[in-house]
């Protein structure tokens, strides 16, 4: 038997994070190897290919702050960049930074168990490789296990299906057929309105109505972006005082929504619906805080809806009840009005239940719905399911899965106790999926090499989460989260749309105090873990 290769570090998933984690080790003069599910690099964007898909996130904003070559080099040409152009800028990255001689692509990682006799992971994967190091970093991505509901009957639908997050590379062609949609997320929100074009016919199953601010995506002004180049490292300081990592550019009024004047607030309303995107929540301070001030938004975009959607039954259907922003904020091209077209039908699930998926279509309690094919957007199994599909093994033979039975636990999102060495990147606890994923994704690379930098220069052979900060910190979130209307909704950040997750509010509001809770932890040592010599 051949002995096992080793690295200093072993990165799971070659998306944004994989990459930049692997492009700064390298850097800082440590050996790693990414392994990548894939056969490309992108994560989300490899996979999520399906109509309409676009980052929600204005494109400007959504990339690398890391190189100032490469984001002065980089062209983006659309306001939200859609899938295509994310995957092309991830590649470019890949290639710009030799990236690919270090990724092993088509591999799934399937066990990595922690060997306390020397503080290392022993990593295994589905093509045989067998592989020792001193790191793991998890860098499986926050919505990359997709979530596909046991609906009866499901395998006898002699139609095609597919999944939003796995979309064939080909694409579909849905020209001249009857075509099912289940769920109305993001995913959906993007898709229909292009589906409704292609199908002959296509019917909406919606479970939850939910809220959605437009777009107005456009071709990026050449003067605008160049403007905005000069000032970039102005833009990324901006977007880490920002909650959300994104959004500083537009005005903010910083008050509460109950202190306006009805026409104060109806204006500011007016100025962020026609500024576009998810923006709209920052228009008072309080909109996600009271139930108050979150209905004077919610009220603000249900009369948008009505205007825009002719049948009042149709539009009654499409109405959110639950508080805007506790699922998250839906940013569209054109999807309400898509309900105008004569080839749409909704389906509301809370009056006509879906009962079985049949060898010919969706039947519901009302009645059969004739498909030739069935679009599943139903999500995923949100910031966990990636990292728990792995069978990760730390001390004591404690696996990740008997740790988190009762919900993830980690101190800072970064380290989890028990599993000394083993770094999420935008890992449950931290504010990852509420912010713009790549200010988070940077912030935690460089935290994470960072320490392992320090680790290296002290001769250290592990550093590991103690309990008792772990226990604070998965206290604080959660007080933190009870202070805000987000655990107030059935929402994939509570894991309550995978039947029997347990249901914990997984990421924490807020980045600035975040981040600096995490250098506060960095600059004092290593505050709450145990740094262990060799
Ligand atoms: P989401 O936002 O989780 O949306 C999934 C949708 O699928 C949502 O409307 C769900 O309804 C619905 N769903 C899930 N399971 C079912 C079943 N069993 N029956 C009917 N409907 C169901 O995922 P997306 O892919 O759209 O977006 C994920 C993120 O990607 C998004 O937030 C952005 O950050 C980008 P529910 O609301 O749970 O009742």
């Amino acid at each position: 038997m051949s002995s096992p290769r080793r690295v200093d570090a072993v990165v799971v998933g070659a998306g944004f994070a994989g990459l930049y984690m692997l492009h700064k080790l390298r850097s800082e003069g440590f050996s790693a190897v990414v392994f990548e599910a894939g056969g490309g690099v992108g994560g989300t964007w490899y996979w999520n290919r399906y109509p309409g898909a676009r980052c929600d996130v204005e494109s400007m904003e959504y990339s690398y702050g890391f190189d100032e070559e490469l984001e002065q080099d980089w062209e983006w040409t659309e306001r939200y960049a859609p899938q295509p152009e994310i995957l092309r800028y991830a590649n470019h990255v890949a290639d710009r930074f030799d990236l690919r001689r270090d990724i092993e692509f088509e591999t799934r990682v399937t066990t990595a168990t922690f060997l306390e006799a020397n503080s290392t992971w022993h990593v295994h994967t589905d093509r045989g490789h067998d592989i020792v190091s001193q790191f793991l970093v998890m860098a499986t991505g926050c919505l990359s296990s997709a979530n596909i509901p046991e609906i009866n009957g499901a395998a006898t639908f002699t139609g095609s299906s597919f999944h939003t997050g796995t979309w064939p590379q080909k694409g579909v062609d849905f020209t001249g057929q009857r075509v099912g949609v289940i769920g109305t997320g993001s995913s959906a929100i993007q898709a229909i309105p292009i589906i409704a074009e292609q199908a002959r016919h296509l019917t909406v199953f919606q479970r939850t109505a939910s809220f959605a601010v437009p777009a107005w995506n456009q071709a990026l002004d050449p003067g605008a972006v160049k403007e905005l180049k000069a000032e970039y490292q102005t833009l990324r300081a901006e977007q880490r005082q920002m909650a959300t990592g994104f959004g500083s550019r537009i005005e903010r009024k910083d008050g509460s929504a109950l202190d306006a004047t009805p026409d104060e607030l109806a204006q500011e309303l007016q100025r962020r619906w026609e500024y576009g995107g998810l923006s709209f929540l920052g228009a008072y301070n309080d909109l996600l805080l009271t139930n108050a001030a979150n209905d004077l938004a919610a009220d603000f975009v249900r009369n948008k809806l009505r205007q825009i959607v002719h049948d009042p039954a149709v539009a009654d259907k499409l109405t959110p009840t639950q508080v805007i922003g506790c699922k998250r904020l839906c940013v569209d091209t054109g999807y309400w009005a898509t309900f105008n077209r004569p080839n749409v039908h909704l389906v509301d699930l809370q009056d006509d239940p879906i009962e079985a998926i049949t060898p010919t279509g969706i039947r519901t309690a009302t009645g059969e719905h004739p498909l030739e094919a069935i679009v599943y957007a139903t999500g995923f199994d949100a910031m966990t399911g990636a990292l728990l599909k792995i069978e990760i093994t730390g001390r004591g033979g404690v696996s990740l899965r008997e740790a988190w039975a009762a919900g993830p636990r980690t101190y800072l999102g970064l380290g989890v106790a028990g599993f000394p060495n083993l770094f999420t990147i935008t890992g449950p606890g931290s504010p990852s999926v509420l912010t713009n994923m790549l200010v988070s994704i940077q912030h935690h690379v460089e935290w994470i090499a960072e320490c392992i930098g320090h680790l290296r220069q002290n001769h250290l052979a592990a550093i590991e989460a103690t309990e008792p900060a772990q226990e604070a910190w998965v206290d604080y979130v959660n007080t933190v989260a009870s202070f805000t209307l987000f655990p107030t909704c059935n929402s994939w950040y509570l894991g309550a749309n995978v039947p029997g997750k347990t249901r914990v509010f997984m990421p924490l509001p807020g980045f600035p105090p975040y981040a600096e809770q995490c250098a506060h932890v960095a600059r004092s040592g290593y505050e709450g873990f145990a740094l262990t010599m060799p």
